[in-house]
């Protein structure tokens, strides 16, 4: 009896034994290669968390308001008078409601531009718009978007200008400690903020209390920004920090509204400061950083960033808008579209049409998602948890990923019937960092595998990235992730077909409503000046002297000049400031007829238009009182005089 239940128990654990070791071993088979059953270890550097939340918005509004507004001016240099701010019909509730029919999950307001002029009744300056005749100064606009913000359920943020050309301390420590108190002031009177908006233009000529002169200050260490990331910590823990640099997130080089088509969102921690000088790296990050700094395009709806009635004819079309959300939010970063409030406190009918039209025109485009319910195949997967299924599930943190030392895998989807697209759109887990390298996409059709060109550079993905080809129909798609840092991380992947054919979109515009008048540069050959005048915005006419004689051949009547600036994307030779004289004789100014700044032209070298009164004159002289960067040349793409 002892001895059969001794056998029977035997038996038994010779069974479960077996079963176990066969479970196990099934379980080996299925996980294999790599390190089995483990998660996927974060790749550094990762975002925080609020980081990856702030992208997930995508795209947000940006307006810029002001006394600017009121004087017609990009730049106002501090003097402005704050009675001339004075909107006739303010409506922050329309703007909001603009942003919302836009697709934008947030606003971001100029309280305070370059001119100094706050947009809030501060206790720290009286020029603000407690001077103002808006409701008789005693407005508050930051409160008034705020709450139009809340209402409408979006996010709000702001734009604190670190330069001041309005308060006579700026450049000493007196005016960091005044600049750090609005900031409080502003962070702690107006509810959550999403992001806080740093802007790199700093120091320079300016009114500063009546010296009307030119500062300077060190761009690193002014303004004491340790102190200002403590006190956000504390106050608003959840917003994002914008600048040049980072830390939240980082200007994309440009305000043409568009990141690289390789775009990492790391930068080597320290190296980038407002006002750095290789700034068009930030289109693509550094594949090398150790930091996790994602890029936001800014870019406003028109040339400017404030309101000027005769940009009115110059709002960008739908075309061009919808070419910059898939340059920057399918180039994996976020696009920050400003909006110039106009003279009214409205957002212009032109404006708000546009933007709600090219809401509608992505909405269209990105329709019907060709993929869904599609399970695709995967060359390799770490395992069940982490399989192919993933990828189509509408879950963000549902991914793919693929096994240790695994970083080049394939995934092919198969259609249900030969399927038309054009659109595809991936996505990386970037919680556990950025990975992939490069990829590469084919398609299935008439019996064997062919490639799909994109026109563009298909190696990062990141957060998003959306690409356009040519329509093709397909009875299966197949990506090949060729190259990554690491295992492959993927949560989204999808496909669309849009009839919408895409051109790329210019963004220079220059302006041509009246004929130029002919004109030769004085001692400059006729070959070197004609390039300033061939309408060819790609040659630029570069001059080695800060005196320029136009004659016109003879008299006539002149009340414009339009100029736009060298287009290289390292531009040389801006001009800042300048005087425009006429002249009876070559090289002899004779009466000053138009004197100012080209503001902000480093940044949006945009064509920039002069008018003055009407004058009569054979020859024109320019007097260049200021050259970005010191700069001892002068670049002229084009350059005219009209009546
Ligand atoms: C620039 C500023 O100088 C412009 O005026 C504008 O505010 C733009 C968004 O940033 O650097």
């Amino acid at each position: 009896m002892k001895d059969k239940t001794f056998l029977m128990k035997l038996l038994l654990f010779i069974c479960l034994w077996t079963g176990v070791s066969a479970w196990a071993l099934a379980q080996t088979k299925e996980l294999a290669p790599g390190r089995e059953g483990t998660s996927v270890q974060p790749l550094l550097p990762i975002p925080e968390k609020k980081q990856v939340e702030w992208q997930k918005m995508e795209t947000y509004a940006f307006v810029h308001f002001g006394l600017n507004t009121f004087n017609d001016r990009e730049w106002g240099y501090g003097d402005a008078d704050p009675k001339t701010f004075n909107p006739s019909n303010l409506d922050c509730e329309q703007w909001v409601q603009t942003f919302v029919k836009s697709g934008m999950k947030g606003v971001i307001l100029t309280a305070k531009h370059h001119d100094g002029f706050c947009l809030w009744p501060t206790q720290y300056t009286d020029y603000s718009i407690k001077q103002s005749p808006w409701k008789n100064g005693k407005g508050d606009l930051v409160r008034e978007l705020a709450d139009a913000c809340k209402k409408y359920g979006i996010k709000f943020a702001v734009y604190l200008s670190p330069w001041d050309r309005h308060q006579a301390f700026y450049g000493t420590p007196e005016y960091v400690e005044y600049f750090h108190k609005q900031l409080a002031e502003l962070m702690t009177n107006y509810g959550e903020v999403f992001e806080v908006w740093f802007d790199g233009a700093n120091g320079g000529d300016g009114w500063y209390g009546g010296s009307k002169d030119s500062r300077s200050i060190d761009r690193k260490l002014y303004y004491d920004y340790p102190r200002i990331y403590r006190l956000l910590d504390k106050v608003q823990p959840q917003a994002i920090v914008f600048s040049d640099g980072g830390p939240g997130c980082r200007w994309v080089g440009n305000e043409n509204g568009y990141a690289g088509e390789t775009n990492w969102s790391f930068l080597r921690e320290g190296e980038v400061y407002p006002g750095y000088a290789n700034y068009r790296e930030l289109q693509y990050g550094h594949a090398d950083g150790n930091q996790w700094v994602a890029a936001e395009c800014d870019v406003s709806i028109r040339p400017g960033w404030f309101y000027h009635a005769n940009e009115d004819d110059r709002v960008k079309s739908v075309e061009h808008l919808t070419d910059l959300y898939y340059r920057s939010v399918g180039h994996n970063a976020t696009l920050l579209l400003n909006f110039p409030v106009d003279r009214t406190g409205r957002i212009h009918p032109i404006d708000s049409t546009r933007a709600v039209m090219w809401y509608q025109q992505i909405r269209a485009e990105l329709n019907h998602n060709l993929l869904s319910g599609i399970v695709p195949e995967a060359s390799n997967s770490r395992s069940k948890e982490y399989s192919p299924a993933c990828i189509t599930d509408g879950n963000y943190d549902s991914y793919w990923a693929t096994s240790d030392g695994i970083t080049a895998a394939s995934l092919t989807f198969t259609f249900t019937k030969p399927t038309p697209l054009n659109r595809l759109l991936i996505q990386e887990y970037i919680p556990l960092g950025q990975r992939v390298k490069a990829f590469r996409i084919e398609v299935y059709a008439n019996g064997q595998w062919q490639p799909v060109s994109t026109g563009e550079e298909t190696t990062t993905v990141g957060y998003k990235r959306i690409l356009r080809f040519p329509s093709t129909t397909a009875d299966r798609l197949r990506i090949h992730f060729t190259d990554a840092r690491d295992p492959l991380t993927i949560n989204n992947i999808e496909a669309y077909f849009s009839d919408t054919v895409t051109t790329p979109q210019e963004s220079t515009t220059v302006t041509t409503q009246t004929p130029s008048i002919p004109y030769q540069i004085k001692g400059i050959s006729d070959r070197k000046s004609r390039k300033a005048y061939d309408k060819n915005t790609n040659t630029t006419c570069f001059i080695n002297s800060h005196s320029l004689t136009f004659d016109l051949k003879k008299n006539q009547t002149v009340s414009m000049l339009t100029y736009l600036p060298d287009q290289a994307s390292y531009p040389s030779g801006l001009i800042s400031s300048y005087e425009l004289y006429t002249a009876s004789k070559p090289d002899q100014p004779e009466r000053i007829i138009a004197k100012g700044e080209f503001s902000n032209i480093k940044s949006n070298p945009i064509e920039q238009v002069v008018r003055f009164a009407p004058v009569t004159t054979r020859y024109l002289i320019l007097k260049v009182t200021r050259t970005v960067d010191n700069d001892p040349q002068i670049g002229l793409a084009e350059w005219s005089f009209q009546k």
